[in-house]
């Protein structure tokens, strides 16, 4: 990683977020903004930053070839979320309580997102990138409130 690069797409996720999620939040509280799939491609997620209540499924889908969503800094086997998806897309449900996030991925344990930050609001911010290509890096973030 490059020297001043995660501060640098911490500021451009805030841009991202302040831009797309408030008016939608307002408009519909309750739901992911801007949607709960995300679609990629080697270029990138996309939308690179999405916002879900806790309790959500996120699920990922290829737009071309195989890629991971995985929570960086920690080793894959432990990460809170490592997704790997191509022709069949792939999910995870993230959901906040005991004072941290939580990834569960199908047929597994709920792991905790331990290079999750919390931000003032209650809300969780998790990055996570693909193993394979290093230019893709998205941003998840879950607000405390109740899934419906
Ligand atoms: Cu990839």
């Amino acid at each position: 990683m490059r020297p001043g690069g995660a501060p640098l797409r911490t500021l451009a996720v805030l841009v991202v977020l302040v831009f797309l999620g408030v008016p939608a939040l307002a408009a519909a509280p309750s739901g992911c903004v801007p949607q709960c799939e995300v679609p990629s491609a080697e270029s990138g997620y996309v939308p690179p930053a999405t916002v879900v209540p806790s309790g959500s499924n996120v699920t990922w889908s290829s737009l071309d070839r195989a890629h991971t969503a995985t929570e960086p800094g920690v080793p894959a086997s432990q990460a809170c979320v490592n997704v790997l998806y191509g022709p069949a897309p792939g999910h995870a449900r993230f959901a906040i309580h005991n004072g941290s996030l939580w990834a569960q991925q199908p047929l597994q344990l709920e792991k905790r997102c331990s290079t999750a930050s919390l931000q003032r609001d209650g809300s969780w911010l998790l990055e996570y990138h693909c193993l394979y290509h290093s230019q893709m890096v998205g941003f998840l973030l879950v607000r405390p409130e109740a899934s419906p």
